[in-house]
Parts: structure tokens; C-alpha cells; sequence
């Protein structure tokens, strides 16, 4: 398959501006009628050819304004339906057949648990109809469904339903029309026996939105944290925007088989059930914030995506990138600012930053792609993000919401370009943000460099901030960089006074780097500072600076930056559990750095950290985090440092942890709210330190939290570190809670994925075993993710095992899945991405695994994409 480029781009030679459907929903096969009403674009030259997307659909009638078209009018292909000289305005009609049931890509129409439901974003609308398949194609639509009554009651499409009723045959049909234009791949359409969990949300200029959460039967008790999340929504985004809800009703359906994570088709979201049901004892507290988040960014995107949406898929950031930042926004106003923005900044680092420095590393508005859904990407969302964040320092929020007023006003209704947005954000500040906008087209993460010097005589610190391309990368553009800094005296923070300013006042400034290096200059400083860099990470790049461990011990304890405060810890961790690692590979004695148990034990014990945030503080960081500082990283002696520092932390604070697990005590049934989240996060972390310890009366405290817990979170956090332990404690704990969530999926789910993230020795061997589990099944999604993508992913240990087993097993998945699910083959392949920043020996196995992958007959081109780009 050829790529397709961003200079490229070409506006259509015809638009489309109504759409009548009708879907005839069937066992065996569904058909579908369209009528589009179709219009030459004023300068395509008359008599250029209708050139429509269509894949896997059987035609079997084709008119335009009523008339059969001949056969030698037009060619149905693979790809496509081509019709030579159809007019300059004219109602095309088709007819197809399609088969849902057989669809297990999960993309256009499909079945999941017996219902019917539709994903078209990238391009699944043109495995529905053919069609005019790219998003700057925005039309009105009007859907008619027909089905069974029995088997499928509720029939739901976009916008307002207008009309139902009888059909022969114990059918029935609902026809649903929706008022706002729209790009195809914001088309849904629902079919099935399920329940609703309704409500009602008043806009501020007094209407009445109906809510309905739609789900199967057995799962009505789960949905009233999915409403009081979208409420939530809907009042900030009015608030925190001015953007109210336009449409009379807001339907949300949870569905067992999905690709993502949820979908904003206009008026009907899709969502995979993960992120929608929701029970104390069946959904943890990150779980309870997932539902918040992609409740919240769904329905975000009613006006970032769907009102204002991409004129074409490079441009995917544009409604990506800016709803991930609203919708970190609004869950740093529910709950702590600090605590989300470290779980942001953690998975930036881990996941983005490995992104950025492989071979699947791209700009935020990528150049080119061969499959769009590729690069639905932690680049694309979160990157895109922190670009949207750095203009958000840099205009200040007030600024930022001229700026999206601005783009709001010239840009409803339009598909439009990341250029547009930033122009909407520079004209409505009389800003320039053209150097700003190379952020679009940069690839790789950059790295700054400070230097300070502190000139006692004058009372001045001048701190010398440099730009350099990306580790491994050179030349590149100078980009604008906001970098927010602050600095710490002897007695604390330091009131700022740059030397062009008057006055000193606060105690951060935003220093903007332009240039190669620039010096800013702070005057009346007592003393030799600490300098306090990128607070609130202020920017996606690699801070490059020299510090002592002593230095980040200052800033752990008294940077008044909560986010800046866990940042000066992690780089510590990092640095002692590196030195560890090269113990490790030297065969010298372990030992952990005593200033470092100093410093863990101080935050145990400070009452300015509330328990969300000393558990953020006191877990070391992952082994992948610690990978990417290494040239070749050194997996097995990581490991042993990580586990050593864990068990040697605990040795040390054992019994402090001990009073901290015994004082956060539950004192009654489970509640979701912050204090309790807070104490339920701490006492956790204190339990896993304990039972790293292996100590039967330790272990006894995770039984006993297992057996008695009411709440999933203290069950999951129980039965982890129960696995990690090993022996007849987790093989008990597993069954247990085999036998109570087995019929449970989202549950079960969990029972998979601790399994494969667990540090023990035998993972793999269980690993193996569990593939083959009854209840394992590769062609849902949330079960390959739960076992295999946990696997791949996130055990570096056990993934990148000496022998190659562990590449092997995940190989054997992704050429098994390739064939079903290509969308989901591609995500697990991207385990093999980094592996060239490995030993010899691994590079070895995992190339050999990419070769054997890439030289399977018929590959996708999801699969063939990625696995090309790692050999190139
Ligand atoms: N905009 C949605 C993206 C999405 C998706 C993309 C490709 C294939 C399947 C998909 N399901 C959802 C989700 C979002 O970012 O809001
Ligand atoms: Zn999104």
C-alpha cells in the first residue's frame, strides 16, 4: 500500500449535503438504501467522474434521481464506486448488502453480545454505504432503522427521533434526524435489547437535555457514575467555556466488543463498557476516574471534533490533542491538580517519550500515513495535549479563552486545520505564534539545557537555558519553549525579580526560549539558590541539568510546586535505582542510598502531602521509565535493582508503613470521594511495600484485605500483590476470585491483567497458560488487551525474557489476531517497536519475530505498516 500525504491534501470535486438512509437489520445480512444529495464543487470541471469509498459491500442497485444507471456508467471496485459524468447536482441512490455478524474488525457495522452498534471513525463509514469517506464532507442526516422487535426493542441513530412504529412481520422501525451537519464518521446507529439509565441536564439558557445511558440488562446497576460524570461535564464546559449542549437529547450506549476506548458520534457516544459501568465492588478509583475522563472528553468533543471539526485526518490533533487538554482541565478541577497532572506527566514520559524515540515517532499532525488508524496515537492525543497546554501558559488562561472563542465564532460548522486554530488563538491575542506553531511539524522529544550562577556580589542568579534537538537527532527548527521556573533560597521559595522588572512578586515565571540559549537574570538573591525547573512540566522536552542528589532532596522536601516536588523525587529514584542497576551488572554488594530512605521516610510522615500524592511519591519509578536513561537498556539487572530498592525501602520503613496501613483503616462502607480515594491510595502502597517483604504475618494483611474488602480497589490492590508474592496464597486468592467474577468481563479482565503484569519469576509460563484459558478470547478486544497488551506492554521483565519465549508468545498473537482484527494486531505489535535499543541478543529474537510477521502472506496493512517502519 502507498502512504498518503499531507501536502497532498485536495479538497473534494464533490460535496454531499443529505443523507437518507434506511438500514433493513437482518441475521444474515443487513441492506442498506442511501440516497445522497450530491453537488459538484463549483470549480471541479464538469464531467469529472464521482469517485465513492465502498469496501466490503455488495451492490445491488445504483440510480441517480430515480433512474437506473446503466452498467457502463459506472464501476463498483474493491475500494471503491466510480460513476463517470453524473451531473452537477443529483440524488444518488444505492443499495447494498452488508454482513455485520462477520464483522470482527469492529469497524463500520458489527454485532457485540447481539446487538447491533457502528465505530466509522477513521473510515468505517465506507464499510456501511458507499461514500464520500473523508471528514470534509459534512452533510445532514436522516436514518430509518428497521429490525426485529423482539430481539432488538431499541433503535437509536444521531440527533432526535422523530417517528416509529409497526412493520409486517414483528418488525418495527425508529427514523432519527439530525439538525447539525456532519462528517460521516460521526454516524452512529444502535440495535438491541437494552436498558436505560436516564436523567436530565438544564443548559444555562434554560433547556432540557434528556441523558440516557444505554446498556444490557444486567448492568443497569452500574451507570450512575457515567451520568453524574457527563452532568459534570456539561456544567464545566458551560462554565469553563461557554459551551452548552445543542441537541434535546445525549444518549450513551456501553458495548462489550470495542477497539478504543468510546466514540463522540454526535448525539449517540459509543462507548466500550470499561469506561461507562461502574459498581464499588466491580470498579476500582482509577476506574471511577477513567469513566469521568472519557465520559467528559466525549462529550467535549460536541464542540472540539464535531462542531467544529478536521478537514482532514493529518489534522487529527486539532480535535484530539485540544479535547485531551479540556478534558485534563476539567478532571484537575474534580479532583487534585497535582495528582492529576503527575499520572499525565508519568504516562507522557512512558509512553510518548518512548513513541518519540522509535520508529513509529511522528509530529503531533503527522506527514504522512499508510493506515489512518495508526496513528490514533499517544503523540497524536497526549503530546498534542502539552502543545495545547504550552499556548495555554503562554496566553495565560484568560488569553486561551479569547483564543477558542475566536476559533468557535469563525469555525462552527466548518472542518478546519491545526493552522486555523492556532491563527484563532494569535489573532484574538495580537500574539505571534508562528515560531509556536513548528510544534506541529517536530518530531522527537527535545532537550533543554539549564545552567545556573549565582554572583554573590551583585546578588544575582542568572540561569542560561539552551535548546537542543532530540537525543539522537539533529539540526530541527528553534521552537518556542515556556519554561516555568522558580527558585528555592534557604528559608524557601524566593519572590522573583527579573532584571527588566521593578518589583519582585510571585514566585514563578514563565521564561520563554526562542532562541538557541538565553540567559534571564533574577536580582536580589541572598543566596546561591536552587533553581525549581519547568514547574508543572511546563513543556514536553527532556530537562537536561546538573543537580545533586542533595539539591533534589532540597526541592523534595521544600518546593512549594507540588507537581515540581514529585518530579525533584522521581529523578532521584531514577538516578539511585540506576547506580543500583550498574551494581547489579557489576556484581558489586547492594546497598540503598540512605539519604534516599531519608527522604521516602520524610515523606511519609509530611502533613502537607495528602495520601493520593505521598503514594505518587513513594513509588518507584517503573523499569520501561528507567529503560529509556539507559543506552542499551539493561532488563534483567533493572529489574533486580527495582526489586531490590522495593524490598530494601520496606526493610527500612517497615514499621512506619506498618502504621500507616493499620491508621487507614476503612471505617465504613466504601465511598467515592477524594479522602477516601486519598486513604484507600496510601494504605495500598504501604501493603505492597509490606508484603514485598514476604513476611507470612505481612502476606496475612493482604488475605485478610482480599477475603474482607467490600470495594474492588482494595480487593485488586490485595490480589496484586498477592501474585507478585507467589505461592499458595495466590493460587487460592486467584481461584477465589475466578469463581465470583468469571461471568463478569470487565472484572475478568482484571484477573487477566494482574496476572500478566506481576513481577514473579513465572510469569510467562502463566502467561502461556492463560492464552489458552477457556475464558481467554483473542477476538475481544478488552481480553487481548487485558492479557496480551498488559504483557507486551507493560512487563519489560518478563516481555524481553533472555530466551525470546516472551516475544514468541506475543509474535504467535498478533499473526493470529492479524487476520480478525487487524486495528487491535497493530496496537500489540507496537510491543516490538524499541527493539533496537536492546542487548544483541534481543534485538536478535525480537527482529527475527518482525521478520516472521512481516513475511506472513495477506497481512494487514494496520499490521504491515508498523511492522515496516520497525525493520526500516
Ligand atoms: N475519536 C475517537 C477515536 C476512536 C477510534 C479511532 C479509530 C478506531 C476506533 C476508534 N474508536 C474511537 C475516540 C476519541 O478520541 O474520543
Ligand atoms: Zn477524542
Amino acid at each position: 500500500p502507498q502512504p498518503i500525504f499531507r501536502k497532498d491534501y485536495r479538497r473534494p470535486d464533490y460535496t454531499i449535503d443529505r443523507v437518507d438512509l434506511r438500514f433493513e437489520l437482518g441475521e444474515n445480512f443487513t441492506t442498506v438504501h442511501a440516497s445522497l444529495a450530491v453537488r459538484r464543487m463549483h470549480d471541479t470541471p464538469a464531467g469529472a467522474p464521482l469517485v465513492l469509498d465502498g469496501e466490503n459491500l455488495v451492490l445491488k442497485r445504483v440510480a441517480i434521481d430515480g433512474r437506473e444507471l446503466p452498467a457502463d456508467h459506472y464501476v463498483a471496485g474493491p475500494t471503491s464506486l466510480t460513476i463517470a459524468d453524473p451531473g452537477a447536482a443529483f440524488t444518488l441512490t444505492t443499495v447494498v448488502e452488508i454482513r455485520p455478524q462477520d464483522n470482527l474488525e469492529l469497524s463500520g457495522l458489527y454485532r457485540s453480545s447481539g446487538n447491533f452498534c457502528t465505530q466509522c471513525e477513521a473510515e468505517g463509514f465506507r464499510r456501511i454505504t458507499y461514500f464520500l469517506d473523508r471528514p470534509d464532507v459534512m452533510a445532514r442526516y436522516s436514518v430509518v432503522v428497521e429490525a426485529d422487535r423482539a430481539r432488538y426493542p431499541v433503535l437509536l441513530a444521531n440527533g432526535n427521533r422523530v417517528e416509529t412504529g409497526e412493520l409486517d412481520g414483528g418488525r418495527h422501525f425508529a427514523r432519527w434526524d439530525d439538525p447539525f451537519p456532519k462528517p460521516c464518521y460521526l454516524f452512529a446507529l444502535v440495535a438491541g435489547d437494552l436498558r436505560c439509565h436516564d436523567g436530565e441536564f438544564v443548559t444555562r439558557s434554560g433547556r432540557t437535555v434528556r441523558l440516557e445511558i444505554w446498556v444490557e440488562p444486567d448492568n443497569i446497576d452500574r451507570c450512575a457514575h457515567a451520568l453524574r460524570s457527563l452532568q459534570a461535564a456539561m456544567r464545566w464546559d458551560e462554565d469553563t467555556f461557554g459551551r452548552e449542549y445543542d441537541l434535546d437529547i445525549y444518549m450513551i450506549v456501553a458495548v462489550s466488543d470495542f477497539n478504543m476506548g468510546a466514540m463522540e458520534n454526535k448525539g449517540l457516544n459509543i462507548f466500550n463498557a470499561k469506561y461507562v459501568l461502574a459498581r464499588p465492588d466491580t470498579a476500582t478509583d482509577d476506574d471511577y476516574d477513567g469513566i469521568e475522563s472519557v465520559i467528559a472528553h466525549e462529550y467535549f468533543h460536541n464542540w472540539t471534533g464535531n462542531r467544529v471539526t478536521c478537514r482532514d485526518w493529518f489534522q487529527l490533533t486539532l480535535k484530539e490533542g485540544l479535547t485531551v487538554f479540556r478534558d485534563r482541565l476539567f478532571s484537575a478541577d474534580m479532583g487534585s491538580p497535582a495528582v492529576a497532572r503527575i499520572g499525565d506527566v508519568l504516562a507522557l514520559r512512558t509512553n510518548q517519550f518512548a513513541e518519540d524515540s522509535g520508529p513509529m515517532a511522528h509530529p503531533i499532525r503527522p506527514e504522512s500515513y499508510i493506515e489512518m488508524n495508526n496513528f490514533y496515537t499517544t503523540t497524536v492525543y497526549e503530546k498534542g495535549a502539552e502543545v495545547i497546554g504550552m499556548m495555554r501558559t503562554l496566553l495565560g488562561a484568560a488569553g486561551f479563552r479569547r483564543g477558542m472563542d475566536l476559533y468557535f465564532e469563525r469555525h462552527d460548522g466548518q472542518a478546519v486545520t491545526c493552522d486555523d486554530f492556532r491563527a484563532a488563538l494569535a489573532d484574538a491575542n495580537g500574539v505571534d505564534l508562528e515560531q509556536f506553531g513548528r510544534w506541529y511539524s517536530q518530531v522527537g522529544t527535545p532537550v533543554v539545557r539549564a545552567r545556573g550562577d549565582y554572583d554573590a556580589a551583585a546578588r544575582a542568579y542568572t540561569l542560561t537555558l539552551e535548546q537542543a534537538p532530540p537525543r539522537g537527532r539533529d539540526g530541527g527548527e528553534l521552537l518556542h519553549i515556556p519554561v516555568a521556573v522558580g527558585l528555592l533560597g534557604p528559608d524557601g521559595p524566593l519572590a522573583l525579580r527579573l532584571s527588566e522588572e521593578t518589583a519582585a512578586s510571585g514566585d514563578t515565571r514563565v521564561l520563554e526560549l526562542r532562541e538557541r540559549s538565553r540567559s534571564f537574570r533574577f536580582e536580589d538573591v541572598p543566596a546561591a539558590p536552587v533553581a525549581s525547573l519547568l514547574r508543572g512540566f511546563s513543556a514536553p522536552v527532556e530537562l537536561e541539568v546538573e543537580r545533586s542528589d542533595a539539591d533534589l532532596a532540597r526541592l523534595m522536601a521544600a518546593d512549594p510546586d507540588e507537581f515540581s516536588r514529585w518530579d525533584a523525587g522521581q529523578e532521584l529514584a531514577r538516578r539511585v535505582l540506576l547506580r543500583l542497576a550498574g551494581d547489579v551488572e557489576a556484581g558489586r554488594e547492594l546497598a540503598l542510598d540512605r539519604e534516599f530512605v531519608a527522604a521516602c521516610a520524610r515523606i511519609l510522615g509530611d502533613e502537607r502531602f495528602d495520601g493520593s500524592l505521598k503514594a505518587l511519591a513513594l513509588t518507584l519509578p517503573n523499569e520501561r521509565l528507567l529503560g529509556q536513561q539507559q543506552q542499551v537498556v539493561a532488563v534483567d539487572a533493572l529489574h533486580a535493582a527495582r526489586q531490590f530498592a522495593v524490598r530494601a525501602l520496606a526493610r527500612a520503613l517497615r514499621e512506619p508503613l506498618l502504621a500507616v496501613y493499620k491508621a487507614t483503616a476503612p471505617q465504613g462502607p466504601y465511598r467515592i470521594e477524594r479522602a477516601e480515594v486519598d486513604r484507600r491510595k496510601l494504605r495500598n502502597l504501604a501493603l505492597g511495600y509490606l508484603v514485598a517483604l514476604g513476611e507470612p504475618d505481612l502476606i496475612r494483611l493482604a488475605v485478610e484485605q482480599f477475603e474482607l474488602s467490600d470495594n474492588m480497589t482494595d480487593s485488586e490492590a490485595a490480589l496484586a500483590c498477592l501474585i507478585d508474592h507467589g505461592g499458595p496464597e495466590r493460587d487460592s486468592a486467584l481461584a477465589r476470585f475466578h469463581a465470583r467474577w468469571h461471568k463478569d468481563p470487565l472484572v475478568l479482565d482484571k484477573w487477566f491483567a494482574l496476572q500478566a503484569v506481576s513481577t514473579h519469576p513465572d510469569t510467562l509460563d502463566r502467561v502461556l497458560a492463560l492464552a489458552d484459558h477457556p475464558d481467554f478470547n483473542l477476538l475481544n478486544p478488552n481480553r487481548a488487551r487485558s492479557l496480551l497488551g498488559a504483557f507486551g506492554l507493560r512487563n519489560q521483565h518478563q516481555f524481553h525474557r533472555q530466551d525470546g519465549r516472551g516475544h514468541a508468545l506475543v509474535a504467535d498473537k498478533v499473526l493470529a489476531l492479524d487476520p480478525h482484527n487487524p486495528q487491535v494486531a497493530a496496537r500489540l505489535v507496537a510491543a516490538f517497536n524499541p527493539w533496537r535499543r536492546f542487548d544483541a541478543a534481543r534485538q536478535q529474537s525480537m527482529r527475527a519475530q518482525l521478520e516472521r510477521i512481516a513475511a506472513q502472506p495477506g497481512l494487514s496493512k494496520s499490521v504491515r505498516e508498523i511492522v515496516d517502519r520497525a525493520l526500516a
